[in-house]
């Protein structure tokens, strides 16, 4: 059985880009929800379970076939969410080392990078993700439905923006190309440097 991570700063440490009454129903409720319906997997298969939750998805030819959809929306619902606060910072913060000399190899510009995902993320037909990933030490921006994790394709994901419309709807209803170009106000990117440099040690 897993815990639900609390998060490293306030519900409203993210306002006015993230509202705090969607912050506390997309944690405490939708990202529990997950939570939830994982560990009522893990209750009746509890060899699935790892010590890193990031590695589930290693166990899921063990997965029994009537649950594995159950699983691979669920277990996915909860890293997924795992990495998203992790993501946030009300600090400002700027790519570092390997990882900023990267993407500027790779886009450019970090103000390319975030066009590319925010591209993935806006295009995202109904709910999903646009992410960042590491595949075989390089960069690549991909998108994915439901909550799919980029794991699943053994991609290590950096930094996924959240499309479901529980994640914005509150503040920007229809407005999901807002509530794109509002998070790249709290992006922790000192955060992602280093899930980075640990992804290609
Ligand atoms: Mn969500």
């Amino acid at each position: 059985m897993y815990k639900l991570p609390n998060l490293e700063y306030t519900y409203d440490a993210l306002e006015p880009y993230i509202d705090k009454e969607t912050m506390v129903i997309h944690h405490d409720k939708h990202h529990q929800g997950y939570l939830n319906n994982l560990n009522d997997i893990l209750k009746e298969n509890p060899k699935l379970q790892t010590v890193d939750p990031e590695n589930i998805f290693s166990n899921l030819s063990k997965v029994p076939e009537d649950v594995k959809q159950k699983f691979i929306n669920n277990a996915g619902g909860f890293v997924n969410h795992n990495l998203f606060w992790k993501t946030f910072s009300p600090k400002t913060t700027t790519p570092d080392g390997s990882f900023k000399n990267l993407i500027d190899a790779t886009f450019g510009a970090i103000d390319n990078l975030k066009q590319k995902i925010s591209d993935a993320a806006l295009s995202q037909f109904g709910s999903g993700w646009g992410w960042l990933v590491v595949d075989s030490g390089k960069l690549e921006v991909i998108k994915t439905a439901n909550q799919d994790s980029p794991l699943l394709q053994n991609k290590t994901p950096l930094f996924g923006i959240d499309v479901w419309e529980h994640a914005y709807y509150l503040k920007y209803q229809n407005r999901r190309a807002d509530y794109i170009s509002a998070i790249w106000n709290v992006v922790n990117w000192e955060y992602l440097s280093s899930l980075f440099e640990k992804s290609v040690k």
